[in-house]
C-alpha cells in the first residue's frame, strides 16, 4: 500500500517539478518514511501536510548584475526559496557555487525545514544562492557582486521573515560585505543575518558549529554501543568550513584524520593531520584560497588528483564537501575496508544507494539533517543573543551546542529504533516532521 502511495506521491512532484533532481531525490528519502507514518496518523493525511511541505511557500529569483575589476558587466542569477515557516521564520544558509539552480536550492530548503525542526529552536526553513563562481575572483568583484545580490534579496528578509547564513561558498567575508549593504538599504542595525563577524554580533562557536556537532553526534552514536572516536582512523572530504572544525573536534578526541579535499582531488597522509598542519591548512583555504594539492608538497603525502578519498581505509567518514559525494561504488567500498560509522557534515552526500548500503550493513550512519544541524543551532543561539543584545561565552555556547546535539541524536533514537539497531535516518525524518507537522496542523490551511 505505502509504495503505491509512494510512487504515485513521487509522479505527482515529478510532473509538477521537471528536471530538478536533487529535489526529488530529496522529497523521495522522505516520503519513503513519511508516508508509513502519515497512515499511521490520518489526521495529517486528511490535512495534506506531506503534499504542502513539499511546495515552497515562495520562491525569489532574480538578476544579479555586478562590474568586474575589468569593467565588463557579468550577469548572475539570485534565488531564496521561502519553504516552510510553520515553527518560525525562514532560516537557512546562501550557497554561491556555479552548479545552483532550483532544484539544488528547493532540495536544501525542504532538508533545511526538518533540520532546523530537529534542533529545537524556533525556526523555519529556506535557503538561497547564486551560480556566483566566487573561485579567481577578487575581494573588490566579490563585494562587487555581493552588494548586487542584496540590492534585491533585502526587500525579502528581515530578523523576524527570513535570517540567511552561509554555506557553499559563502563564508565570513560575503557574509560582512552582505551585511554591511543590507544595513545600509535599510538604515537599521538587525541580527538579519547569522555567521556574522565577532564585532558586529556574531556568535563565538558559529564557525566551528557544524564541524563540532557533527564529530559531537558520532560520539553519541558510537556511545549507544559503548565505543568512542578515541583513536580511530577518520577519512574527511572537503576542506572548507565544515571540514576544518571536523578534524578540529576529531583531534580533541583523540582520533587520527588522514583525508581532505577539495573539487580537484584529495590527500592522504597517513600520519594524521595534527593542529599544526590543521592551522596551516586554515590560512591556505580562509588566507590564500590556494588548492588542497599544495598540501600534498607541503608535508610530503600522496594527492589523487580528480579522486575521493572514499577508498581509504578508515574507521569512520565524515563527508563534508557537497551533495551525492558518495556513490553505492564508494559506500560498498568503505563498508567492505571496515568503515564502522559515517556521519554527514555536508547536505545529502550520500545518493540513494549507498544510504542503503550503509543501513543494510547496519553501520552508524548519521544522515545530514540530524549530523550537521550544529551550524544552524548555533545560528539560532546568535538570533537569540541579538534579540536580548548580549553575547554569551564560548562556554556557554559550546555546552548549549552539546545539549542541542544530544537531544537530536536522543530524537533520532526514539523514532528510528528498530529492534537493537538505529535507522537514524528514519528517526531524523520523523522527529523532524511531527512538529512542523503539528504547527501546520494547528494553523489551518495557509
Ligand atoms: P565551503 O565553501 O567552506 O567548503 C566547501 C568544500 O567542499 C570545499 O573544499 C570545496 O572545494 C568542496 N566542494 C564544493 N563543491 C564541490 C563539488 N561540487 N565537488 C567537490 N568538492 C566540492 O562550504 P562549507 O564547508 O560551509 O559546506 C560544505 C558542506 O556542508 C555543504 O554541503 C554545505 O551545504 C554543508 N553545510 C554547511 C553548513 C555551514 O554552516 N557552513 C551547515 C550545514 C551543512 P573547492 O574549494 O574546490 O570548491
Ligand atoms: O545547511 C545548513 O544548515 C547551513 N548552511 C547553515 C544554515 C544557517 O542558517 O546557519
Amino acid at each position: 500500500m505505502s509504495n503505491k502511495k509512494l510512487a504515485a506521491f513521487m509522479e505527482s512532484v515529478k510532473t509538477k517539478n521537471p528536471g530538478e533532481l536533487e529535489f526529488h531525490q530529496a522529497v523521495e528519502e522522505v516520503a519513503a518514511e513519511i508516508i508509513p507514518f502519515v497512515e499511521e496518523n490520518p489526521k495529517y493525511a486528511e490535512a495534506k501536510i506531506l503534499e504542502r511541505m513539499v511546495e515552497p511557500e515562495r520562491v525569489i529569483i532574480f538578476r544579479v548584475p555586478w562590474r568586474n575589476d575589468k569593467g565588463e558587466v557579468q550577469i548572475n542569477r539570485g534565488f531564496r526559496v521561502q519553504m516552510n515557516s510553520a515553527i518560525g521564520p525562514y532560516k537557512g544558509g546562501l550557497r554561491f557555487h556555479p552548479s545552483v539552480n532550483l532544484g539544488i536550492l528547493k532540495f536544501l530548503a525542504f532538508e533545511q525545514v526538518f533540520k532546523n525542526s530537529l534542533t529545537t529552536l524556533p525556526m523555519g526553513g529556506g535557503k538561497g544562492g547564486s551560480d556566483f563562481e566566487r573561485r579567481r575572483k577578487s575581494d573588490n568583484e566579490v563585494m562587487s557582486f555581493c552588494q548586487s545580490f542584496m540590492n534585491e534579496l533585502f526587500r525579502h528578509i528581515g530578523q523576524d521573515t527570513d535570517i540567511p547564513a552561509g554555506d557553499i561558498g559563502v563564508g565570513a567575508r560575503e557574509i560582512g560585505f552582505l551585511f554591511g549593504q543590507y544595513k545600509k538599504l535599510k538604515n537599521e542595525f538587525t541580527g538579519v543575518f547569522t555567521g556574522k563577524g565577532r564585532s558586529f554580533g556574531g556568535s563565538l562557536i558559529r564557525p566551528e558549529a557544524t564541524g563540532y556537532g557533527n564529530v559531537i553526534f558520532a560520539e553519541e552514536m558510537l556511545k549507544t554501543k559503548g565505543d568512542s572516536l578515541k583513536e580511530k582512523i577518520c577519512a574527511v572530504s572537503g576542506s572548507g568550513n565544515v571540514a576544518q572544525f571536523t578534524v578540529e573536534m576529531l583531534n580533541k578526541l583523540g582520533a587520527k584524520v588522514i583525508t581532505l579535499s577539495d573539487s580537484d582531488g584529495f590527500i592522504h597522509d597517513s600520519n594524521g593531520i595534527n593542529a599544526e598542519k590543521l592551522a596551516w591548512v586554515m590560512e591556505l583555504k580562509n588566507g590564500k584560497r590556494g588548492r588542497i594539492s599544495k598540501y600534498a608538497e607541503k608535508f610530503d603525502c600522496e594527492y589523487s588528483k580528480g579522486k575521493r578519498p572514499w577508498g581509504v581505509k578508515c574507521d569512520a567518514a565524515f563527508p563534508s564537501a557537497t551533495q551525492n559525494e558518495i556513490s553505492k561504488t564508494d559506500a560498498e567500498l568503505l563498508v567492505k575496508n571496515g568503515c564502522q560509522l559515517v556521519s554527514e557534515g555536508a547536505n545529502m552526500p550520500t545518493d540513494p544507494a549507498g544510504v542503503t548500503v550503509f543501513l543494510n550493513a547496519k553501520i552508524f550512519y548519521g544522515p545530514s539533517k540530524a549530523a550537521n544541524a550544529g551550524g544552524v543551532a548555533v545560528s539560532g543561539l546568535e538570533m537569540s543573543q541579538n534579540s536580548l543584545r548580549l553575547s554569551w561565552s564560548r562556554e556557554e555556547v559550546l555546552e548549549k551546542l552539546q545539549e542541542i546535539m544530544k537531544s537530536i541524536h536522543t530524537n533520532c533514537v526514539e523514532h528510528g529504533k528498530e529492534g537493537d539497531f538505529v535507522n537514524y535516518a528514519k528517526g531524523a525524518n520523523i522527529g523532524g516532521f511531527i512538529k512542523v507537522a503539528d504547527a501546520m496542523l494547528a494553523q489551518g490551511v495557509v
